[in-house]
């Protein structure tokens, strides 16, 4: 029909430079967490691409399911409002941008603007209108497992063992608060910076057993200060993982590559892009 062309082509209209900038705008904000939104955009990002499953090729960002119940109150989800209700102002400046572009190039904005290495980004999803096809809960990792788990679960998606290690990655950044996933605290010093620090804390330090009333989780024993989840501690563990977590945390340059190709795979599952979508490398701003 007029209605579903004209929506499908709708994607044309937006200047995604100027979406960039504006995403850009709305990192800092020194009253929230560490000062910045980056950290949970990008897990909004990959929270709306990972629930993909290869097999039944359901989930993933096209859609932007991830906006409605019941997904939205998954216990995974559990705080990404906060990152969609930042950036709902963006999309009714740009009403031609479909929220599954939003969310996943507000991902990209955060790895570029923290520091991190230039993300290839296309657009072109498009948006269920109501709550349609929403995932069943469970398709994203649970913190309190180990390998099997998060071998099963990255599997489904289609990612290998050096991918899931690099993707992991991405824990340099934020940090986890109680009042959303139970577990408390940020993987390294420099939580806005995008870094491969994840793997040179997880190598590098002793990880005991926080004393709390929380969920079960790791703390340096050094300083005390930083975090690690059961599910974090694979990479150290696991040999086939460690091996990449070592190259990782030896060579930032291999980790900014890596993570780069891993984190435009991670947006694009399942996605159905228009044959004329361009890829975008968007320059970072100063
Ligand atoms: Fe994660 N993550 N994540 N994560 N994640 C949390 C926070 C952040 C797991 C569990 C948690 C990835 C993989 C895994 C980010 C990005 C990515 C929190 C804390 C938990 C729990 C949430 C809260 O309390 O606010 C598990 C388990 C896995 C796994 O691999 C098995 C991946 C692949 C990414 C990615 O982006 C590629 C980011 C960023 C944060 C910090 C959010 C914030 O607000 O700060």
């Amino acid at each position: 029909s007029d209605s579903a062309s004209n929506a499908s082509s709708s994607w044309k209209k937006a200047n995604y430079h100027n979406i960039y900038k504006d995403i850009a705008d709305l990192l800092e904000d020194e009253d929230y967490d560490d000062g910045s939104y980056g950290p949970v955009f990008v897990r909004l990002a990959w929270h709306a691409s990972g629930t993909f499953d290869k097999k039944t090729k359901t989930g993933g960002s096209d859609g932007a399911t991830i906006r409605f119940a019941p997904e939205s109150g998954h216990g995974a989800n559990a705080g990404l409002d906060v990152a969609r209700e930042r950036l709902e102002p963006l999309k009714k400046k740009y009403p031609h941008i479909s929220y599954g572009d939003l969310y996943t190039l507000a991902g990209v904005v955060a790895v570029q603007e923290l520091g991190g290495p230039t993300i290839r980004w296309r657009p072109g999803r498009q948006d269920n209108k109501v709550a349609v096809d929403c995932t069943p809960d469970g398709r994203l990792p649970d913190a309190a497992q180990g390998s099997d788990h998060v071998r099963s679960i990255f599997y489904r998606m289609g990612f290998n063992d050096q991918e899931i290690t690099a993707l992991a990655g991405a824990h340099a950044l934020g940090r986890c608060h109680s009042n959303r996933s139970g577990f408390e605290g940020p993987w390294n010093a420099s939580p806005t910076a995008f870094t491969n620090f994840f793997f040179t804390e997880l190598l590098n330090n002793t990880w005991v057993p926080k004393k709390w009333n929380g969920p079960f989780q790791y703390v340096d024993k050094e300083s005390g200060q930083f975090m690690m989840l059961p599910a974090d501690m694979v990479f150290r563990t696991d040999p086939q993982f460690r091996k990449y977590s070592e190259i990782y945390a030896a060579d930032q340059d291999a980790f900014f590559a890596d993570f780069a190709k891993a984190f435009t795979k991670l947006l694009e599952l399942g996605v159905q892009f228009p044959e004329d979508a361009p890829v975008y490398e968007f320059k970072t701003l100063e």
